[in-house]
């Protein structure tokens, strides 16, 4: 089999690179591991800044986002019993969409299936050769099949788990990392949320957000040993929990329901340089992790994909020069995703072991972003998506 660009794994950056090149009338496969289902129901990120929402729209893909994504202008921080609002769209004219990361995945693969593209569910054994060369090719197995794709490009969009970036070259990579002493418990709950926006804690028991997927569907997150067992979690547990971290003195209470879901998210930065190694282009969590505190992950991963559509497009087109500098540009806006999230991180989490030095400071911090213009400005900037490079505001 031939295709232009193979593309290993179908989660939002694999699935919309292969969308952004059928526009450019540039042929892909899209191979994945997991089931159709297993990828459609996958409950992660939620939050796109408005810079990945006017991609998906532009790419004709967002109407169902525009109808039952819930946009939001401000955040709530809240320390020390008190809530204090971030005015996002008065500080920099700029929004964020709630719009869970599996319906974005539903949308993508609609459309790819809509125009009868090429992507292949259940698929084992992926091996990377001829990267160095000018033909590389995909072997995995298929349908109890062997397959080999040849193609001219290999995108490795597989996430944090995936192969592709192993088959770069011992020596290539430069591995920068850093491992968070906790982890976040996940829950998904069938409870109407009762505030308006998202509400990020400090809190001496632990870090909680509060957030959403939709007016019948809470989301929260709490802060937990990077080892938890979630047996230990009781739902009573968890809402005693959040009620504890979240609710504060104004009066605000949140609403219980039923939990669909729960999980553990570990907690870790990593960058590898470069995102290229020949013609493999890593892309999205292949390339990189944020910690979801800064919610940054999805929206990176539309940018490298923006990014390596347009270098892809160009270099069929004869020119080359984009594909070149590919990580170069991808990695400006991930350096600066990294320290906003650890930032975010550090100033909201519960170090275990913190002398009343380090809580005074991240207490001076949250007191000056949401005391300063200037201060809450810089955050409100970044956690909307700075703009991408050549945008103007
Ligand atoms: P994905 O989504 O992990 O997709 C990779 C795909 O590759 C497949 N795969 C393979 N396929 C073939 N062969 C192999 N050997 C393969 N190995 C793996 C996988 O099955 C999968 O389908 O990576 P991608 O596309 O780069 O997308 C990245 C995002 O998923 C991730 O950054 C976000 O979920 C991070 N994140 C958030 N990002 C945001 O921008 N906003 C948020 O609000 C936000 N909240 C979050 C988050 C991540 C979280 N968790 C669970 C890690 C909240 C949480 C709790
Ligand atoms: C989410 O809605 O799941 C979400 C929102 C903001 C974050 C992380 C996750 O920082």
């Amino acid at each position: 089999m031939r295709t232009q660009v193979g593309i290993v794994g179908a989660g939002p950056a694999g699935l919309l690179l292969a969308h952004l090149l059928h526009r450019e009338g540039i042929d892909s496969i899209v191979l994945e591991d997991r089931s159709r289902r297993y990828v459609e129901e996958r409950v992660r990120a939620g939050l796109l800044e408005q810079g990945t929402t006017e991609v998906l729209e532009r790419c004709d893909v967002g109407e169902r986002m525009r109808r039952e994504g819930m946009v939001h202008h401000g955040i709530e921080l809240r320390f020390d019993g008190k809530s204090h609002r971030i005015a996002l769209t008065d500080l920099t004219g700029r929004s964020i969409t709630i719009y869970g990361q599996q319906e974005v995945v539903k949308d993508l693969i609609a459309a790819r299936l809509a125009y009868g593209g090429d992507i292949r569910f259940e698929i084992s054994e992926v091996a990377l050769a001829g990267l160095d060369g000018n033909s590389p090719a995909i072997h995995c197995v298929h349908d109890g099949k062997r397959l080999t794709i040849d193609c001219d490009y290999i995108a490795g969009c597989d996430g944090s788990h995936g192969v592709s970036r192993g088959f770069i070259p011992e020596g290539v990579l430069t591995h920068f990392e850093r491992q968070y002493p906790f982890a976040w418990l996940g829950i998904l709950a069938k409870a109407p949320p009762t505030s308006p926006e998202l509400i990020y804690s400090r809190h001496d028991r632990g870090f909680a957000l509060y957030t959403m997927r939709s007016p019948l569907l809470t989301r929260a997150y709490l802060q937990c040993a990077p080892e938890e067992d979630l047996a230990a979690w009781s739902d009573r547990r968890i809402w005693d929990e959040l009620h504890a971290r979240l609710e504060g003195d104004g009066g605000w209470r949140l609403a219980e329901g039923e939990i669909v879901l729960r999980h553990v998210t570990p907690m870790r930065s990593y960058v590898c340089e470069p995102m290229q190694y020949g013609r493999l282009f890593l892309a999205g969590d292949a390339a990189h992790i944020v910690p979801p505190t800064g919610a940054k992950g999805l929206n990176l991963a539309v940018h490298d994909i923006c990014v390596l559509a347009e270098a892809l497009a160009a270099s069929y087109r004869g020119d080359a020069s984009l594909l070149e500098g590919y990580s170069q540009r991808c990695l400006k806006r991930v350096w600066r995703a990294e320290h906003f999230s650890w930032w975010m991180t550090s100033m909201l989490h519960r170090f275990d072991g913190a002398d009343r030095f380090q809580e005074k400071l991240q207490l001076a911090q949250l007191d000056y972003v949401t005391s300063s213009r200037a201060a809450a400005l810089s955050m409100a900037e970044n956690y909307v998506g700075l703009p991408y490079e050549g945008e103007r505001r």
